[in-house]
């Protein structure tokens, strides 16, 4: 298939995939852990990298590779690996290219774990770790170290959805010859393709928007040069975060519909972020959408929509937070985000209920913050939920 006169549509459906010798429509699960040769010298060209033939399921598998391939395609990358989880993407990429006395510097309000274990794990083998926040584009050449290895960005950002400007933060990053990895998820492809605008490695959560049904947990990486994409898959054999054959078999079935489901949503993020802008208990919104958002103008120009994430801020703090929790009934109160349900969450009182007050408040995770990822319902439903239940505070 020549993929550059495809559209995305298209490529969504057939970029990647395998069809059979029996004709298969789908690509199929090859559910085995290894893969017999066909004698001595198969196995040892196998093994010497002279023949492409399947080994073992953690090194490669043909399902788990349809996936990959697919991603590339629609990341523009040179291609990608598969993995268990967002977050065994997120280490992998860690422990690639940081080592003892190098330094990363990242988005503040980037993904919980993405900086926990950074801190937790990483600086045991004395990796050092900054987080800024990389919206406001002046912080970062400021922060560069002489052994900064990764600029690590997440936009927008988990959850008050800032905006970092890829194609600027990675012209100073590789200015000092630093790797630029952009963690997608809030995005997915759809509306975001980081690799065109200047990072060297694209990253996600498969469990959002990609597979996007609330039932698989998955993580990948897709990177713009080979030599990257052969490192990173080089760690994910060595640390065993290979995703499963069946895992990448419904995520290659959840993704087909990823347009659809992002418009579906899209549409009611905008017409929800109006409706709580206009809100009298509500003290401010934060949606990529809305001209009131810092980096309005930069999102019009680095995404192709402004998503389904939005972030709100209550009026009655704390308490508000959880009175909205406990009286919403259509959205379901859980974390994670990015599948066809509507999901809510307090951040203090739930995800970064952990955090110091002072790390929250570095973090802009303010005591009445909400977080909510729109999903396909019909959007009435969903505004007479969260009215019902903003009437209660
Ligand atoms: N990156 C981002 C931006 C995320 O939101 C998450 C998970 C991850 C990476 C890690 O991916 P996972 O290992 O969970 O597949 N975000 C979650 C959240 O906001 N609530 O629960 C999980």
């Amino acid at each position: 298939m020549e993929n550059e006169y495809l559209g995305f549509d298209t490529l969504l459906i057939h970029g990647g995939d395998i069809y059979d010798e029996w004709g298969s429509a789908v690509t199929p699960i090859y559910q085995t852990s290894t893969f017999k040769f066909k004698n001595a010298q198969h196995g040892a060209d196998c093994f010497a990298g002279k023949e492409k033939g399947y080994i073992y399921t953690r090194i490669g598998n043909p399902t788990i590779e349809a996936l990959e391939r697919k991603l590339a395609i629609l990341e523009k990358g040179a291609g990608g690996i598969a993995l268990s989880s967002g977050m065994a993407a997120v280490t992998t990429v860690y422990m690639t290219y940081l080592d003892k006395g190098s330094h990363i510097l990242s988005t503040s309000a980037v993904y919980g774990p993405s900086r926990g274990v950074l801190e937790s794990h990483f600086a045991k083998f004395g990796v050092e770790a900054t987080f800024i926040d990389t919206s406001i584009i002046d912080n970062i050449e400021s922060n560069i170290r002489p052994n900064t290895r990764i600029l690590y960005l997440e936009t927008p950002a988990n959850p008050t959805v800032q905006i970092t400007d890829i194609a600027k933060a990675s012209e100073i990053a590789h200015k000092h010859g630093i790797l630029v990895v952009v963690d997608n998820t809030f995005c997915s492809p759809y509306l975001q393709n980081p690799l065109e605008l200047g990072a060297d490695i694209v990253l996600h959560s498969l469990t959002k928007y990609i597979n996007g049904h609330a039932d698989v947990v998955g993580g990948a990486l897709i990177a713009k040069t080979e030599e990257n994409v052969q490192k990173l898959r080089k760690t994910m054999i060595y640390m065993g975060g290979n995703m499963d054959p069946h895992q990448a078999y419904l995520v290659i079935r959840g993704i087909k519909t990823l347009s659809l489901r992002m418009e579906k949503a899209q549409e009611n993020a905008i017409i929800i972020a109006q409706y709580l802008e206009n809100h009298p208990k509500v003290e401010r919104v934060m949606y990529p959408g809305l001209s009131s958002h810092p980096q309005y103008e930069l999102a019009k120009k680095q995404m192709r929509g402004p998503g389904s994430m939005i972030s709100f801020e209550l009026k009655g703090g704390y308490e508000a937070g959880v009175t909205l929790m406990n009286n919403v009934k259509v959205a379901l109160l859980a974390v994670s985000l990015g599948g066809v349900e509507t999901l809510i969450q307090h951040p203090a009182s739930m995800t970064h209920a952990s955090m110091s007050p002072e790390g929250r408040k570095a973090a802009y995770i303010t005591d009445g913050l909400i977080r909510y990822s729109v999903g396909i319902e019909n959007v009435d439903d969903l505004i007479a939920d969260l009215e019902q239940a903003l009437a209660k505070i």
